[in-house]
This record gives structure tokens, sequence and C-alpha cells, in this order.
């Protein structure tokens, strides 16, 4: 796989379209091309597997990282060595640098741009705020500031942007949640999303581009980061029913999320860069379950007890928390038509069961010896 983390040839190198052909044939003029930023988070990958079925060629930004971070589409990745006309590539980018930006939009020439990039860890944005309103506001800022000035010079006004909002933005503002409910942010994270929105509606409305926002509620999967709580606590369960762990050390189990399946929610991305005109969409279930009806649900589902090994930590809480999310998607159903598949109880249980096997797995390399069984996920 190492190849795929070489640095593609650069515009000068070679002509526009033999890049974004692969080397090899113009593209097809009828073949959209998707630009997709955060291609190896969770969102990213779900995004990337959903374009391909439709026919699209993505190309996704990957930062540079001392280790491979490609495992979430290493399943959809060939090498461009052996078939130039894979539909999915990679290139070196960053929210960070905003050079990058420009020279591959210039380079791709994308229908559809997908922002997903972010440092999305609530927690972890108290810790790095001044990165993370780098990479989530700033960076949202330069790639719009790229698209803006790649129309300009190339005159290329169909181009679409999707930016990845949240529910954060609504941080204390109380349940249900739509389009027009005031933002009122709870952390380094969620008031960079905000600025992020704002950024989105100003290029709108400022420059004419066709930018959305997607307010996407909490998404999960069997793919979902290991340090989210949904993850955490799916992986801690297969961990423990397997006999590899027996405590699971948590912070508030009070609070409420909005949770739905990852893989129904890009859907509903690409859906709002089909309509006519831009707008700013709601995605959720408008349930609302709290941390501790997910540990009932997923230690529940493989016959354990969570109370028998769940620790409190004071490490996991907040500076401030947000303590209720429940969202109104009455907009994004009426006019994109969207709607979610997974229920709360499936999805739990689709994360359980895939890291009940990632447990068995795991378990044959600390019997033979390969792994060390305290060694936390
Ligand atoms: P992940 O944390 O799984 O993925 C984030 C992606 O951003 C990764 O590909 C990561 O790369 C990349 N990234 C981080 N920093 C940079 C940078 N400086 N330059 C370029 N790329 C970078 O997030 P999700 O897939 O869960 O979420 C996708 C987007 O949607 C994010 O913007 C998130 O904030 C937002 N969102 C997510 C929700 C959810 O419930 N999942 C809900 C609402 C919004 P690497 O792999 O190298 O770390
Ligand atoms: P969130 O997700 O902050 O909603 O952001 P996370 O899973 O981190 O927290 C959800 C709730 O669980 C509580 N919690 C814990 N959280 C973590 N991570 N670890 C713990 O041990 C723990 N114990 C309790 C939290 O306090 C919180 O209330 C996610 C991210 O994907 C964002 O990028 C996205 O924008 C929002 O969802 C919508």
């Amino acid at each position: 796989m190492a190849s795929k983390n070489e640095t593609p040839r650069s515009g000068s190198e070679t002509t526009v379209a033999a890049v974004a052909n692969g080397g090899e044939e113009p593209a097809s003029p009828k073949r959209k091309i998707a630009l997709v930023t955060g291609i190896t988070g969770q969102d990213g990958s779900y995004l990337t597997e959903f374009l391909l079925n439709k026919g699209y060629e993505v190309h996704g930004l990957i930062r540079r990282s001392s280790n491979f971070n490609t495992q979430r589409i290493n399943h959809i990745y060939i090498d461009p060595h052996n078939a130039p006309k894979a539909l999915m590539k990679l290139h070196y980018a960053d929210l960070t640098d905003a050079s990058s930006l420009r020279r591959w939009l210039d380079i791709i020439l994308p229908d559809e741009v997908y922002n997903l990039a972010a440092q999305s860890h609530v927690a972890v944005s108290f810790e790095i705020p001044d990165y993370t309103a780098d990479v989530v506001a700033t960076g949202a800022l330069r790639l719009l500031e790229a698209v803006r000035s790649h129309v300009a010079a190339t005159g290329r006004s169909h181009i679409r942007y999707y930016q990845a909002g949240s529910s954060e933005m609504f941080g204390s503002t109380p349940p249900p949640q739509s389009e027009s409910t005031p933002f009122h942010p709870r952390s380094p994270y969620a008031a960079s999303k905000c600025a992020a929105h704002w950024y989105t509606v100003n290029y709108r409305e400022a420059y004419g581009i066709f930018a959305c926002n997607g307010i996407l509620f909490n998404h999960e999967s069997p793919r979902r980061g290991e340090n989210f709580v949904t993850r955490k606590i799916t992986r801690a369960v297969g961990r423990i029913k397997i006999g590899l762990q027996s405590k699971l050390f948590l912070g508030n189990l009070q609070a409420s999320r909005d949770w739905g399946f990852a893989g129904d929610y890009v859907e509903a991305m690409w859906l709002m860069l089909q309509q006519e005109t831009p707008d700013d969409y709601v995605v959720a279930t408008e349930e609302s379950h709290t941390v501790q009806e997910f540990l009932e649900v997923a230690f529940g589902y493989v016959g354990l007890n969570w109370k028998d090994h769940v620790v409190i930590d004071k490490r996991y809480f907040r500076p401030a928390e947000v303590d209720n999310l429940k969202g109104d998607a009455s907009k994004a159903k009426e006019v994109l038509g969207w709607k979610p598949k997974v229920g709360f109880e499936q999805l739990v249980k689709m994360m359980v069961d895939e890291d009940i096997e990632m447990a068995k797995r795991e378990k044959v390399l600390v019997d033979a010896g390969y792994m060390d069984a305290q060694q936390q996920p």
C-alpha cells in the first residue's frame, strides 16, 4: 500500500486532465468529480463509498502522518500504478495550508467539494483550542476562499461546496433544535464550527457560491473513532465479553444525544448539493438517548450489566457540557426527501457485533503472545 502515500505528480509536471484521470485519457465529460477533505475519517469513508457507487471520481485530501492513516478507506483503494483509471485518488494537503487547497482545486477541477476535515473531538478542543480553531474555523475559510478564487480564475461557477456543520453549535439551547434555533456553543470546537457555518453563509451571499451547511447531529458506526463515547462503549463491550478487559472508565452518563448511523447521513450531504438552490439543513433522527441508555442497550445485548463494569472518572467530564441534543429534521425530510434508515437499537447492535468480532481477533493475538491483554484500545 505504500505507493498511495507517495506524492502524486503536480500540475506543473503534467496536464490538468491527465492528473484528474490518473495520467491516461481525459476524464469522461459525464463522470462527476468530487473533492473530499477528511476522507480518512468516519464520514469521509462512507461518503466516498456512496459517491463511487453513484459513478463519481473521488479525490481525497489527506494530511501527512508518521503512520499510515488510511485504514478506513484501504478496502476501496486501488493502487493507480496497477489501475490507472482507479476512481479514488489521494493527495497530500492540509486545511492549515491554503496553497495546497487552491493547487488541488486547480488540478482536480471538481464539480463538488465536501469539507469534512476537522479536529472533531469536543473534549480535545479544550486542550488544543488554538489548533482546533485553525483547522475547523479558519480551515473552512481557507477552503471557501480557495473555491472563490478558483471560480474567479477559471469561470467554473457550477462548483458546489458542502460544509460539515454540527449540532454542537446549538450547545445549551434546549431541544428540539432546527435550522432556526439560535446557536450557543459550549466548546472551542463548537464555536469554531459556528464560525465555519457563517463563513459558508457569507460566501454564498457575497459571491453567489453554491455553498450548503449540513447541521448534522451525532452519527456513529463501526468506523467511529475509538475515543468517542459510543465506540468507546462498544469496543469495551466486545473486549469485556471476550475476556480482554473488565472496567470501562467514563464521564457524564446523563448527557443526551440524537444518535444516527453515519452511512445514512452521507446521503443527506450529497442530496444538499443536488438541489436547485443552496441552503442549510438539520440532519437528525429526532430521537434522543442518554449515554446511560446507550450503555444499557450495548451491555444488555450481550447479557452483561453495565453497572458491573463502568467506573466514573472525572477526567472525562468537560469544562462545559452540552446536556441535551434532539434535532428537528422536518426540512431535510420535506425538501431533500431524506430520512434515516437505521434506528437507535439497530445502530448499537451493529456496533457491538463488529466490536465482538474485533475482540475475537485480538484474543487470537493475545493467546499467541503477540499482544498484551491489558492493552486498552
Ligand atoms: P473524524 O474525526 O472521523 O475525521 C476527521 C477527518 O479530518 C480525518 O480524515 C482527519 O484526518 C481529517 N483532518 C483533521 N485535521 C486535518 C487537517 N488539519 N487537514 C486535513 N485533514 C484533517 O470525523 P467524522 O468523520 O466523524 O466527521 C466528519 C466531519 O463532520 C467533521 O468536520 C466533524 O467535525 C463533523 N461532524 C461530525 C459529526 C459526527 O457525529 N460524526 C456530527 C456533526 C459534524 P486524519 O485521519 O489524518 O486524522
Ligand atoms: P460529542 O461526542 O461531544 O457529542 O461530539 P462524544 O461521543 O465525544 O460525547 C458524547 C457525550 O458523551 C459524554 N461522555 C463521554 N464522551 C467521551 N468522548 N468519552 C467519555 O469517556 C465520555 N463519558 C461521557 C460526553 O461528555 C458527551 O456529553 C461528537 C463529535 O463527533 C463532534 O465532532 C460532532 O460535531 C458532534 O458529535 C455532533
